[in-house]
């Protein structure tokens, strides 16, 4: 069990006030908020040991060095995954870019096929459509069932001899949907194609092995679990960063250099060209080490505990249609919705408003917006800091845009 009260008391922002009402942040598939420990860990870096990492022989440079590695040591043991395959990379987007090009353009032709499904968040689809169009591979998707689940049988169908990567989300960001990853992976390496795991949404919220899973490459975003932006993680089998080519040229992935040519750094350096961001990787670390003292279990454990009792006080909200699974197990705590008649842009600004702070839109995922039939809609998504109290307030403020835009509230019988 989470002791909420204490935890909120290390989120300052939680404390504000919006539009005169306390802040209900309910926005955390876009991005979460700080505890003191990650702000507290970048001024401390900017104020006592900024310098640029590995090649300073001072003592500031080694500090910032050994800051660096170690949140990279620490990330590894987060995530069960071997420090050298482990790469800092600007976001969850950038991984999966690194990936697709790095390895994609050296391995794909045409006639190969890039397996994905339909409720992919645009970073792990366009950079799968540039590939494709680089190498003549072609797209295949797996469809989702009408309450947004993945069934391994429908993967099983369109996975094919010809398929050399198959790439999804491990939580999806609009339904919340868990998909049954171990099983993909297996699969899919028995048909011989490698794996991508888009963590971005799972890696935050759930515990997440990168060995037990058995993927090739997993993705996940610092921003998305406490961290600070501009700061996201590839974590891949060494042997596979080995042989592929870099992404980014420049410095520091390279070991020697000529004017014509150049040899490159080993893993993971061979794919981190240029000054990283230093201060946000060691303020990650404190992310990771504050995930540790909860216990990824629990902080699971409270999101099944506030989606169930979520799902339950909105399904009673009138005129109101819920996107995704409703059992707990399958899902994350990204909850999408409608209200019937309103559009969910109107219903965001009503709820911002009352200081609830939501979602509304495509959620970089039009495609599985078309799958629902819907052009947008609203979502609210929680994490370890928000209370069933929060919940309430959503629902309160949900019968106050109803209210505000006149629509009949027929009951739900
Ligand atoms: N994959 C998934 C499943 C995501 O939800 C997101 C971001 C990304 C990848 C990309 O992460 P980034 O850090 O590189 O941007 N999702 C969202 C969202 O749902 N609302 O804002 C960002």
């Amino acid at each position: 069990m989470l002791d909420v009260t204490r935890i909120r008391q290390d989120f300052p922002i939680l404390a504000r006030r919006v539009h005169g009402k306390p802040l209900v942040y309910l926005d955390n598939a876009a991005t979460t908020q700080k505890p003191r420990q990650v702000i507290e860990a970048l001024v401390t870096y900017y104020s006592q040991h900024n310098a640029n990492i590995h090649r300073g022989l001072h003592a500031l440079a080694e500090e910032a060095t050994a800051a660096y590695e170690g949140a990279r040591e620490r990330a590894a043991r987060f995530l069960n995954a071997q420090t050298r395959g482990v790469v800092f990379t600007r976001n969850a987007t950038e991984a999966i870019n690194l990936f697709a090009q790095a390895w994609g353009r050296a391995n794909l032709k045409p006639g190969d096929e890039i397996l994905l499904t339909e409720m992919e968040h645009h970073s792990n689809l366009v950079p799968w459509q540039l590939v494709a169009q680089a190498t003549g591979a072609q797209l295949r998707f797996a469809q989702i069932t009408d309450d947004g689940r993945l069934e391994v049988e429908r993967v099983r169908r369109v996975l094919t001899p010809k398929t050399k990567v198959v790439a999804f989300t491990l939580m999806s960001n609009v339904l919340g949907t868990i998909t049954p990853a171990a099983e993909l992976v297996r699969l899919a390496h028995a048909q011989g194609a490698l794996v991508l795991v888009d963590g971005a949404q799972a890696v935050p919220h759930m515990p997440v092995d990168f060995a037990a899973l058995g993927c090739d490459v997993l993705v996940a975003s610092a921003h998305k679990m406490l961290g600070p932006t501009g700061v996201g993680v590839l974590a891949a089998r060494p042997d596979l960063l080995e042989s592929m080519e870099p992404f980014l040229g420049g410095g520091e992935m390279i070991a020697d250099v000529q004017l014509t040519s150049a040899t490159w750094n080993e893993v993971p350096w061979k794919f981190e060209a240029g000054t990283p961001h230093i201060g946000g990787v060691i303020a990650f670390g404190e992310a990771l080490a504050y995930l540790e003292r909860l216990g990824m279990a629990n902080v699971r454990q409270h999101a099944m505990d506030l989606t169930r009792y979520a799902l339950e006080r909105l399904a009673a909200v009138p005129g109101i249609m819920l996107y995704g699974p409703r059992d707990v197990v399958q899902r994350g705590g990204a909850v999408s919705f409608n209200l019937e008649g309103l559009h969910p842009h109107d219903v965001g600004t009503v709820l911002d408003g009352e200081g609830v702070a939501v979602r509304a839109g495509h959620h970089c995922a039009k495609p599985l917006m078309r799958r629902l039939g819907v052009a947008a809609t609203v979502r609210a998504s929680f994490y370890l800091y928000n209370t069933r109290e929060e919940v309430d307030r959503l629902v309160e403020a949900l019968r106050a845009a109803q209210a505000f835009f006149n629509r009949p509230v027929r009951s739900a019988a």
